[in-house]
């Protein structure tokens, strides 16, 4: 069983929910946690039940970064040995679409974290933040890189530099977030979301998240090569002809996955 996080295979129908539970240390991420949601990504993605994966924290962190207590000793050494790269590389290979509901505190690795997760709904009280230059090092899983990616050079630059925290408003208005909502909304709806998503073919969302993500690591040709590849593996599915014959027959789909 996990100590740090709860997962919920069935919190909805199709919906799984993992829970970031260290709440008197505002999430942070020591080794252990993010562990633990390595592995119960790789079980729910493997779940046939499971179609959208939703990660959140509580009201007042979704989590503040990687835990400074346990990287306080550490040598580069040390750090290469416990190769963390190897955890958040398989979370980020997540077949599956996975929204992050956050509320609160979304700083360095938490930040980063979102940052790996597909969508982001956020409460009108989350903060985001790459503050590592404050601790006297600099964002390591992807705050320099996807962060530039969201929010363009200058907005990656302020952040990574100055390490200051900026509003859930502010970050929609940058484009790190889907929306902002309601304190008391932002899980609800997430979830309505994630239904919105269960409720299509798994495996078109499955090469849709590749092909999006596709986007931001090769070339405008090969990712159109890869989009149309996938566009007409599509058409070996049965739920290509359940949609259209549904839309056809004026009702709605019901995808199987097959
Ligand atoms: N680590 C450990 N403990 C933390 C923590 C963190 N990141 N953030 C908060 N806590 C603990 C506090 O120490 C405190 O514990 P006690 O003192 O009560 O035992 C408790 O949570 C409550 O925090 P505060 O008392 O500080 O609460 P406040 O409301 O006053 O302040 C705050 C909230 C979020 C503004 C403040 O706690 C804060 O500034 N926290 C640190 C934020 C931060 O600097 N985050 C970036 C950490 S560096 C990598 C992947 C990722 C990373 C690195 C490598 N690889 C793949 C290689 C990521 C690095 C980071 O994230």
């Amino acid at each position: 069983m996990p100590e740090f996080i709860i997962v919920e295979p069935e919190y909805e129908k199709h919906i799984a929910l993992i829970r970031l539970n260290r709440p008197k240390e505002l999430n942070a991420l020591n080794l252990q946690l993010m562990g633990e949601i390595r592995d119960a990504l790789l079980e729910l993605d493997e779940n046939p039940d499971v179609r959208v994966i939703i990660i959140t924290g509580n009201e007042r962190a979704f989590a503040a970064g990687a835990d400074i207590k346990q990287m306080a000793g550490k040598g580069a050494i040390d750090m290469l040995k416990i190769d963390q790269f190897r955890t958040w590389d398989s979370i980020r290979k997540t077949r599956k679409p996975i929204i992050a509901a956050v509320s609160g505190f979304a700083l360095g690795g938490g930040c980063e974290l979102t940052m790996l997760c597909d969508m982001i709904i956020a409460s009108e009280t989350a903060q985001f933040g790459q503050p590592e230059i404050k601790i006297g090092v600099m964002p390591g899983a992807g705050g320099t890189q996807r962060l530039t990616r969201a929010v363009g050079k200058v907005n990656a630059m302020e952040m990574a530099l100055t390490g200051k925290f900026i509003s859930a408003q502010r970050a929609y208005e940058m484009g790190l977030v889907n929306r902002v909502v309601p304190v008391e909304l932002y899980l609800s709806e997430t979830v309505r979301l994630a239904k919105e998503i269960a409720a299509q073919s798994p495996i078109a969302v499955q090469l849709v998240k590749e092909s999006v993500n596709m986007a931001f690591e090769t070339s405008l040709q090969e990712g159109l090569a890869l989009e149309r590849k996938n566009f007409y593996m599509l058409f070996a599915t049965e739920d290509q002809t359940e949609g259209m014959n549904a839309f056809v027959e004026k009702r709605r789909p019901d995808f199987k996955g097959e």
